[in-house]
């Protein structure tokens, strides 16, 4: 099939390795909108050459869908029926000239019934029109050569209702208000895109739309006209957003040396989104979560999410947009480097200790589980049926992560250098990952050969490591062991090359200076080994004593730590190890392992208690960190490991031990320092006038206010109710207010219900507010949480057309409400599949995301595991049902009988504490 990758028959699948070059470009993309409702008339001229690089000449095959063809003229005449053919996918031209010539299509769509949130479309409530097309929505616009390596020159045509739509806006420079009056009560625009680009970068909107204007003036002297629209009633919450853009331009200027490039940038918010974001060329579009947010009405989190969201889709306009991608498969080329600038945006403009354990803590609990389960691929997957599925914690985190690591082999200058070549090399063109990594290569010089491997492995890598201190040479051998376990389409694994950070503590808790054998002087206190082999063995010279390794600081490889630590060594490094991380992950580890230990208790029987041990610990940075650190800091030591990092160190899940395990251990926690924490809580109110900012102080001692508050209202009793509502009523702030209804929502009291209604109430005009309000009630640990949830989806808040009401409400129950989800008479599991068949025919891409939990069953016991299977047999029998929704069913279903998951062996790590 020409200018398509090859179908695998069997599979329904796509091969990367079928990649051809185009054997059609377009140079110039002429598109002219004529906006109805529900018949939008596209009329596009295109200027079609055959591709010298590909000279087969064969039929021009534009792909088309859900559209419905009006006329198609070849330089200027209509052609006749026998010289194309209409498919349900294509537009064929069969015998297209040998020169250059144009092509002149007219269609029309029907932008009001487009639910799917996919191509041009009008969002539920609201009178606007926009679009979405990455990977695949500008076909569902105008038939084209939809692949992003067909780049073109946009000039863009946008006719509409005067009075309905003021403001139309495309991709490229200009004042969306300029419009020409059309006399007729229309009036249009025209919008011209010096850039050349894939059609997924294409954009378009038009509505009433309120919003703010600033301005940025680039480090050589570009004024850009900055701004950005909101739905009304959220314009006077765009002002952090538009402090973000600002941010993002100056720091990728000062990092990157990248300077934006157009006269205008402008951001849009719609409330029906199915992506967080994204970066159209001068054009991004905005879900409405991730733009609108003041102290009022987002939490720090959120704000902080903001301005990382923000400065995301714009680094994108380089890595990206500039220099975009050839193919799908190669996403990770603009998500895994966009990801990783974002995460240094975040580090600089906060805190990087907490920013290394909020990332690490984020690929744990989402893409591990990925890896081990039905749906793992390498970051750069080799086969996949919906491109739309491949928006993956693997491919945008642990992307991210590989690229890390590459930053760490060639060290920061190095880095810079070969990111600027990359950037200049490539700029207006669709290259690969290795493209990228030949560049880093070249301006290196290091041989990145084994390191490719990333690209094309799955799995998380799992990382022994044991010590061995001898006093008589003083000498300190530590052996690094790698295995990467067979993941479901891959049974071989090879070592990988990965930069391991490492630390010795001495025995007074100080690190010490680092020589590995044949160093001629002492390093520092922390070094970057690199691991190449299954096992390889590193000899550290003049350590004068016994010393605990901390292995793996700052998080510096995406792998799994599988040596358990003894609990004497944890509770040292909780104490005194130096990196951040490390003392987090101390922490996590022991909290986790005391967890599982308990709900081992719970489920023979037992009473089930936390040893003295991590009490003292806890007690330890509750008494000493508290008062002197950083209290964000302290906030991350306090907090108990997730549901979805537990889960994976078991063989079979029984959820409501896990749940009780990790209550009780709260409550334990609560016991034995009710005092301290207490004093912690009174401590950090926020001082009564207190300006509030997204500082790190001001943060973190929100933060901690919020966890000490948590683990007040572990006993549920009546003191604490009151104390959450008491927060609550008086909160200033959004932090404040909806801590205190989280933690009201675990108290079974009088206050929960009213705190809930009060909430509704006070913010129902906010539909973020809202989609928070609906999450709460999603988790809720306490009474019939299904029936609860059921019942929310009556509710005037909610709609299956919107999907942040679905994520937020059936999406946040599944993934965030186990106890209920996982009910032992599979009604948790009956209503996900309801939801996720009612998708299919309203929004499959919502649907394939809501689908994920089920996919899990192998970690259940056999009874649940047959009543998710059950589930998805049922969805996989869904008349009509979606292909992306298939693809992700279809591969959990063949793991079916597979067998089951390998247990973790715990390994001891060696490490050398004098008791
Ligand atoms: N590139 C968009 C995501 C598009 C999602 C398509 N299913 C946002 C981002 O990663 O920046
Ligand atoms: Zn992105």
């Amino acid at each position: 099939m020409a200018n398509d990758f090859l179908f695998d028959p069997d599979s329904n699948a796509l091969d990367r390795l079928d990649y051809r070059p185009p054997e059609y470009l377009i140079d110039e993309t002429d598109l002219h909108f004529d906006l109805h409702e529900t018949e939008t008339r596209v009329k596009s001229k295109l200027t079609v050459r055959r591709n010298p690089d590909a000279p087969e000449g064969g039929p021009l095959m534009l792909n088309g869908e859900d559209l419905k063809l009006v006329s198609v003229k070849l330089d200027g005449k209509d052609l006749d029926r026998g010289d194309f053919e209409v498919t349900d996918k294509h537009l064929i031209i069969k015998r297209p000239p040998e020169q250059p010539f144009t092509l002149e299509i007219e269609n029309e769509i029907n932008p009001k019934e487009n639910t799917m949130l996919s191509g041009l479309y009008i969002p539920e409530q609201e009178e606007i029109f926009c679009t979405q097309c990455e990977a695949q929505g500008f076909r569902r616009i105008t038939y084209y050569l939809d692949r992003p390596d067909v780049l073109s020159t946009f000039h863009v045509t946008v006719e509409a209702d005067k009075e309905k739509y003021p403001l139309l806006m495309s991709n490229g420079n200009g004042d969306p208000t300029k419009t020409t009056d059309l006399g007729n009560g229309r009036h249009e625009i025209s919008w011209d895109d010096p850039h050349k680009k894939p059609a997924y970068l294409f954009a378009l909107v038009a509505g009433d739309l309120p919003y703010i204007e600033d301005k940025f003036v680039t480090r050589s002297g570009r004024e850009v006209e900055l701004r950005i629209f909101a739905p009304e009633g959220y314009e006077d919450k765009i002002d952090w957003a538009m402090e973000s853009i600002k941010k993002s331009m100056k720091w990728d200027e000062d990092t990157y040396d990248r300077e934006y490039d157009l006269d205008v940038f402008h951001i849009v918010a719609t409330t029906s989104f199915n992506a967080g974001a994204m970066e159209n060329k001068g054009l991004n579009i905005f879900n409405i979560s991730l733009l609108a947010g003041d102290a009022e009405t987002a939490t720090d989190d959120r704000l902080i999410a903001i301005e990382a969201v923000i400065g995301h889709e714009y680094f994108h306009n380089w890595s990206g947009d500039r220099v975009t991608l050839r193919d799908w498969f190669e996403l990770t080329l603009k998500e895994g480097l966009t990801v990783l600038r974002d995460r240094q945006f975040t580090a600089d403009m906060h805190s990087q200790a907490i920013k290394d354990i909020e990332d690490a803590t984020d690929l744990k609990a989402r893409q591990f589980i990925e890896d081990a389960g039905p749906t793992a691929h390498p970051i750069r997957p080799d086969h996949v049926a919906e491109f739309d599925n491949i928006y993956t914690g693997t491919i945008y985190e642990k992307g991210s992560h590989v690229l890390g690591m590459m930053r760490t082999l060639l060290g920061t200058e190095t880095w810079r250098e070969a990111m600027n070549e990359y950037f200049d090399r490539f700029d207006g063109q669709a290259v690969t990952c290795d493209d990228f990594v030949d560049v880093m290569q070249e301006v290196s010089g290091l041989d990145l050969s084994h390191f490719r491997k990333w690209y094309s492995q799955a799995g998380t890598p799992e990382l022994s490591y044991s010590g061995e201190y001898d006093a008589a040479s003083k000498t300190y051998r530590l052996t690094l062991e790698q295995e990467t376990k067979p993941t479901s389409e891959q049974a071989e694994k090879e070592a990988l090359y990965m930069p391991i950070s490492v630390g010795l503590i001495g025995q007074d808790g100080k690190d010490i200076p680092l020589s590995l054998k044949g160093d001629t002087e002492a390093g520092p206190t922390t070094r970057v080994l690199h691991l190449k082999k299954d096992k390889q063995v590193f000899e550290f010279t003049n350590v004068e004593g016994p010393v605990v390794p901390s292995i793996l600081r700052g998080f510096s490889a995406p792998v799994k730590v599988m040596t358990k630590a003894s609990e004497d060594e944890l509770v040292f490094r909780m104490k005194h190890d130096s990196d951040g991380y490390n003392r987090f992950d101390a922490a996590q580890e022991y909290m986790a392992k005391v967890v599982l230990d308990m709900a081992k208790d719970i489920e023979a029987g037992k009473e089930a208690k936390a040893p003295a041990k991590l009490l003292n610990a806890v007690g330890h940075v509750l008494s000493t960190d508290a008062k002197s650190g950083d209290k964000a800091f302290v906030a991350k030591m306090l907090e108990l490991p997730s549901y979805s990092i537990l889960v994976q160190s078991l063989e079979v899940v029984n959820p409501d031990a896990l749940l009780d395990a990790a209550d009780k251990l709260k409550e334990q926690i609560l016991d034995a320092h009710q005092g301290d924490l207490a004093t912690i809580y009174q401590a950090t109110i926020t001082p009564p006038g207190d300006k509030y900012e997204v500082t790190p102080k001001q943060v973190g001692r929100r933060a901690l206010h919020n966890l000490t508050l948590d683990y007040l209202a572990a006993d549920k009793s009546d003191e604490a109710a009151k104390i959450a509502k008491l927060q609550y009523d008086q909160a200033t702030n959004m932090t404040e207010r909806l801590g205190a209804l989280t933690a009201l929502s675990e108290l079974d009291k009088p206050e929960t219900q009213a705190a809930l209604d009060n909430f509704y109430d006070r913010y129902k005009s906010n539909t973020n507010i809202v989609d928070s309000w609906l999450g709460v009630q999603a988790r809720m640990d306490g009474g019939d949480g299904l029936e609860r949830v059921k019942k929310l989806t009556e509710h005037e808040a909610f709609s299956w057309k919107v999907p942040n009401k679905v994520r937020s409400l059936v999406g946040a129950f599944a993934a965030g409400n186990p106890r209920h989800f996982h009910r032992k008479d599979g009604e948790g599991y009956k209503f996900l599949a309801d939801a996720v068949i009612k998708l299919n025919t309203i929004n499959p891409r919502v649907g394939a995301g809501l689908v994920k939990p089920l996919l899990e069953f192998k970690r259940y016991d056999k009874d649940r595991q047959e009543l998710m299977l059950e589930q998805l047999d049922r969805v996989k029998a869904t008349p009509k049902l979606d292909k992306g929704i298939r693809e992700l069913v279809d591969k959990a279903l063949a793991t079916r009988d597979g067998a089951t998951k390998k247990g973790n062996e715990p390994k001891p790590s060696g490490g050398t504490l004098a008791a």
